[in-house]
């Protein structure tokens, strides 16, 4: 069974019932939901002219493997009327893998873990809210100790 954070994000229609409903799907697909942080509303990061975001994390127990987990995650994400135009731009759902146990995988269809996560506020203030001694498997640091290294 594997240990893994899922950052969900939305920023199109009834945001929060986007939200909801994508972890419905999560456990209608096997998926474990141990906890959901608080869902806060964000500013758009990257490709800033977009609607604001409401973002959260998840903890979740999984038998899929990476590869496994990434396309039950994009097959909800389709199922939620998810289109994909422009990078970082606006969508009904996103689900993102961010930590998968200590894993590292850097290949062009998954990194894990998410890249950019550390960088991220939106990943960093509800993932430390679940697990805030959770250690970065590549920088040895705690999720507060990454969030309060941060500029917001
Ligand atoms: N991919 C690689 N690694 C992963 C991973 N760990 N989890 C690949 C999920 N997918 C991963 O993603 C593009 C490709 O990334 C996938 O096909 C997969 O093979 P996508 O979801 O199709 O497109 P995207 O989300 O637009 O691009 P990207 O680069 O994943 O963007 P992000 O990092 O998801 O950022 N601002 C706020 N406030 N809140 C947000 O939630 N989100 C984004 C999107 C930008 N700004 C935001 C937010
Ligand atoms: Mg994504």
């Amino acid at each position: 069974m594997a240990e893994v954070y899922i950052g969900i994000g939305s920023n199109l229609g009834d945001r929060e019932a986007y939200i909801r409903k994508g972890i419905e799907l999560m456990r209608e697909f096997g998926i474990t939901v141990i906890r959901v942080s608080s869902i806060i509303e964000t500013k758009p990061y990257g490709y800033t002219e977009q609607p604001l975001f409401l973002n959260c994390v998840t903890h979740v127990e999984t038998f899929y493997s990476p590869l496994h987990l990434l396309n039950a995650l994009q097959f909800i994400e389709n199922m939620l009327g998810r289109k994909r135009s422009i990078r970082w731009g606006p969508r009904t759902i996103d689900l993102d893998i961010l930590l998968y146990n200590s894993v590292v995988i850097d290949t062009p269809r998954l990194k894990i873990p998410h890249p950019d996560m550390v960088n991220r506020y939106f990943v960093l203030k509800p993932l430390s809210e679940i697990a805030p001694d959770l250690v970065h498997p590549v920088f040895g640091k705690t999720m507060i100790e990454l969030l309060n290294g941060i500029k917001t």
